[in-house]
């Protein structure tokens, strides 16, 4: 029918189309584009149905098996919060009206304790690889922006979600950002910038982190929580000097590792003190401190923000933790108590284990003690929704069955704990975790017990995977060092490229790794670096791409490779990230509805009718598909 329309559209028949055709029928040429975007939306479900799904780390198909319901929120007296109305104003209009150091200074004089709730990027970083998709995210934001609306901010952005979207998900990490902050205008949104790496695993050149941070700060990042896995401030100041540029807050971030209390370690009291008054040197509007492994003790973060609080009493200190050890309740309710201004917490069902503390449990732990400015019932109400995305999302779970109190000891991060865990259940659980999380720690020391978190936390993973397949002790790695072959990762970070390690790196391993093959850097990386053009990148990406925006020029700066793979696959699918997640992971039923917006007003209703026998020359099926009441036709290769 569609066919039929433009071969008997009179523009058509007239001859006149190849001149007039765009500027005298946009209306047909919309048409055309609607069409093609719902044929390659076909394509892919078509694929799904014939072949299953080929997304990468995906066992098995969604437990959920309905679309997710998004739950009422409440207000005090018990009436329905109707959240297609504005949201109460929150911090985010005081950064837009007074800037980021009013805002900082705001923060600070608040009478309580403020909350960050993770649950849209490191909760799904920790827990579900990473794998939540902007629809389920867009479609709790509303009520979100009223059930949080007294929060400090959603991290929503950065960290691995932006190369995740893209390789896995196969949406633009951009177009989250913007979907999302037309739905929330009142939280501030807050990221996890790697330094100098940007979101990337290695250092950019300084003007890519720049283009790159502006454009997260023109689409709506407000506060950049900028951290370097080495702590090397030299790294950390390329990020937030590149936010400072931008005009957004600043949350220059020390990395806590290991448990300072137990006596002899590299990172003590004395270590945080001196790194905090470089920070406060260098000048930023928060200090952010990022227990990643989730090794904070209560004990610990008593003192250590204690102690920051008494030395710094104007200075809005904010605290990242993880729940590994199980502790993470317990530590965050003593930062609040020892002084901290924000804590961050996660929604019920996605906290815990290797994510935040909970939110309710945090507020149970304050209640009576510290305000911090979000109502117990409407963050409960949410949980609804989180409750059934853990089901939604069950192809990705790790599976972990409770706190890991070696925490102490492997120092893993939360995320790569989880990733560890999960390929260590592939191969069959028991002997095999426990030898990889010995081996994790021996490669720390091996390294020189450095900080551990992306990239270097990637470092550490690899050489104790290397000792592991290859069967080697420490003391073989360190006496077999000059012949053996090491992973990338390792002559990187030996080579310097990664950044310089606090004490300096473990001699003679270094030069024992490295040999004639690589050098030794002593300054940061970056300073090597050309800067790149930026307007020939634009250019060369429009030749091969079309229509180019600056976003895409920083994702291709950050991940080339992912990037163009991306865009194959955009011009394979169209636009994946209109699909429900359903029907996103698992194959259509026959005769169910799949019903898609792909733009306003634009609604899709997508039925599966039969799948073809396998054509066995061409190794082929058609598959047939009602499309709004048409009969389609797809044909795909059968990969079985
Ligand atoms: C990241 O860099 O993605 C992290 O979450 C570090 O904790
Ligand atoms: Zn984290």
């Amino acid at each position: 029918p569609f066919l039929l329309t433009l071969l008997t559209h009179p523009v058509f028949i007239s001859g006149d189309y190849w001149t007039t055709y765009i500027d005298d029928t946009p209306q047909l040429f919309q048409m055309v584009a609607s069409q093609n975007r719902a044929q390659k939306l076909l394509h892919y479900l078509a694929d799904l149905a014939v072949n299953g799904s080929s997304i990468k780390g995906q066992i098995g198909l969604p437990k959920l098996k309905k679309n997710p319901d998004v739950p009422h929120i409440h207000d005090s007296e018990g009436n329905i919060i109707n959240v297609s109305t504005a949201p109460p104003s929150g911090w985010r209009q005081v950064l837009l009206e007074e800037g980021p150091e009013e805002f900082a200074k705001q923060v600070r004089n608040f009478n309580g304790t403020l909350l960050m709730d993770t649950t849209w990027r490191d909760a799904h970083q920790s827990l579900l690889a990473t794998r939540v998709r902007t629809v389920d995210l867009a479609a709790i934001a509303p009520t979100t922006a009223h059930a949080l609306s007294g929060a400090f901010a959603l991290e929503c952005w950065g960290g691995a979600t932006f190369d995740v979207a893209m390789r896995f998900l196969h949406e633009d990490p951009w177009e989250r950002l913007k979907t999302l902050r037309k739905l929330v205008p009142n939280i501030p949104f807050q990221m996890l910038l790697r330094g100098a790496n940007g979101v990337a695993y290695s250092s950019l050149p300084d003007n890519a982190i720049d283009h790159f941070v502006k454009q997260a700060k023109d689409n709506g990042v407000d506060i950049f929580r900028v951290f370097d896995a080495l702590n090397d401030l030299e790294q950390l100041k390329v990020g937030v000097d590149a936010v400072k540029k931008a005009g957004g807050v600043v949350e220059a971030t020390i990395c806590y590792s290991g448990d300072m209390l137990q006596p002899g370690k590299k990172y003590n009291l004395d270590y945080y003190l001196e790194i905090t008054d470089k920070i406060v040197a260098m000048g930023t509007h928060i200090l952010g401190i990022k227990d990643m492994a989730g090794t904070l003790k209560p004990a610990a973060a008593k003192l250590l923000i204690g102690s920051l609080r008494a030395k710094y009493p104007n200075l809005p200190i904010h605290v990242h933790s993880h729940d590994s050890a199980g502790t993470a309740v317990a530590s965050m309710a003593q930062c609040a108590l020892a002084g901290a201004d924000v804590v961050d917490v996660a929604i019920n069902s996605m906290s815990g284990m290797t994510s935040q503390a909970s939110i309710n449990a945090l507020l149970a732990s304050l209640d009576g003690l510290i305000d911090t400015g979000v109502t117990e019932q409407n963050a409960r109400e949410l949980d609804a929704y989180w409750a059934e995305m853990r089901l939604l999302y069950s192809c990705f779970e790790a599976d972990l069955k409770g706190p890991d109190p070696e925490v102490y000891e492997h120092e893993i991060p939360g995320g790569q704990l989880t990733n560890l865990l999960f390929q260590a259940q592939q191969l069959g659980l028991g002997e095999q975790w426990a030898e990889t999380k010995r081996a994790y720690r021996e490669a720390n020391h091996l390294l020189g017990d450095i900080v551990k978190v992306t990239p270097t936390s990637k470092v550490v993973g690899d050489l104790a995977q290397f000792m592991v397949s290859n069967k080697l002790t420490s003391d073989d790695v360190k006496r077999l060092a000059n012949t053996l072959d090491f992973p990338d990762s390792i002559m990187d970070f030996f080579e310097g490229l990664i950044g310089q390690p606090y004490g300096g790196f473990p001699e003679p391993l270094r030069s024992d790794v490295l040999r004639n093959k690589r050098r030794k850097l002593t300054t940061r990386p970056g300073l090597e670096l050309a800067p790149f053009d930026l307007a020939s990148i634009k250019e060369d990406l429009e030749t091969r791409f079309g229509d180019i925006t600056e976003c895409d020029v920083a994702s291709y700066n950050m991940y080339p490779k992912v990037y163009e793979d991306f865009q194959k696959m955009r011009e394979k699918y169209g636009d994946l990230s209109v699909l429900p997640t359903k029907n996103f992971l698992a194959p259509a039923v026959i005769d169910e509805e799949i019903e898609v917006t792909i733009e306003q007003g634009k609604t899709l209703i997508m039925k599966l009718q039969a799948i073809g026998d396998l054509n066995k020359e061409t190794g082929t099926r058609e598959v047939y598909f009602e499309l709004n009441g048409e009969l389609r036709k797809i044909r795909v290769s059968d990969n079985s």
